[in-house]
């Protein structure tokens, strides 16, 4: 079954889910196996991997290591277009709609489309939106855009529409990783009461608590990845709550 498929059905019941992202540069192989394990028996829905600065050229190892380890769907989340690997069960294929740097609206997707297609991966296509966290994030220097204001609800709302209307099929609303504030529940709310798209929310969250609130607000995957890097055993904590959110409906 597609991975778009589980996003959009979970959405429907009202199930909160749970994404860890690894990034390859920070977790070496011994650390992985104990992450997926932990994974594993939190019942994590799902595996992002990438990051905005991945040197790593182990990435296509990395993922197959990844598949043979674990039924839970690995999602790549690239920070370029170099960091393609055919054993994954998707790609956000991520057009960066809250920047107005053509390259990452359309350029890199042009300079990778081919490679994409005969990836034979699900693709996946992100309106990705990236919020002021309160730091300068890597990403945000990266893509050479300004994010968007923290406390600018209705531009994230119309911004999301847009996507929307424009064809994306999920927004992925991300504070960074290592954001010092994690996207309001306010802002998230706004957004969702507007889109009818699978919401994805990360950047920043360091407790479950925050976790919980955000999918509350209408977040519908969560995604942690710094703090699980610091403290793997986060991840269970983590899964409870997001999981214990009471499905509302839309
Ligand atoms: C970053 O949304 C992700 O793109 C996760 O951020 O590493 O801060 O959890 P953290």
């Amino acid at each position: 079954q597609p991975v778009y498929t589980t996003f959009c059905e979970n959405k429907q019941k009202g199930k909160k889910t749970f994404a860890v992202l690894i990034d390859p540069d920070n977790i070496d192989l011994p650390r992985l196996n104990h992450l997926i394990q932990l994974a594993e028996e939190a019942q994590v829905d799902y595996l992002l991997i990438g990051g905005s600065l991945v040197i790593t050229d182990h990435l296509d190892t990395y993922c197959k290591h990844i598949k043979q380890h674990t039924h839970i769907p690995l999602i790549l989340f690239p920070g370029s277009p170099a960091q393609l690997s055919r054993h994954v069960d998707a790609l956000l294929y991520l057009s960066l709609i809250s920047g107005r740097n053509a390259e990452l609206l359309i350029g890199q997707h042009v300079l990778s489309a081919a490679a994409v297609k005969q990836s034979g991966v699900e693709v996946i296509s992100t309106g990705y939106m990236v919020i002021d966290g309160g730091v300068p994030t890597t990403v945000s220097y990266i893509s050479n855009a300004a994010p968007i204001p923290a406390d600018k609800d209705d531009i994230a709302m119309c911004t999301a529409l847009a996507g929307e209307m424009l064809g994306k099929k999920i927004i992925y609303m991300d504070a960074g990783s290592g954001a010092r504030y994690p996207i309001s529940e306010r802002m998230l709310r706004r957004v969702a009461e507007q889109i009818s798209l699978p919401l994805i929310a990360g950047g920043g969250i360091r407790d479950p608590e925050t976790a919980y609130r955000m999918a509350r607000a209408g977040a519908d995957v969560i995604v942690v990845g710094n703090a699980i890097e610091k403290d793997p055993e986060l991840i269970r904590d983590m899964a409870t709550a997001i999981h214990s959110v009471p499905a509302m409906m839309s």
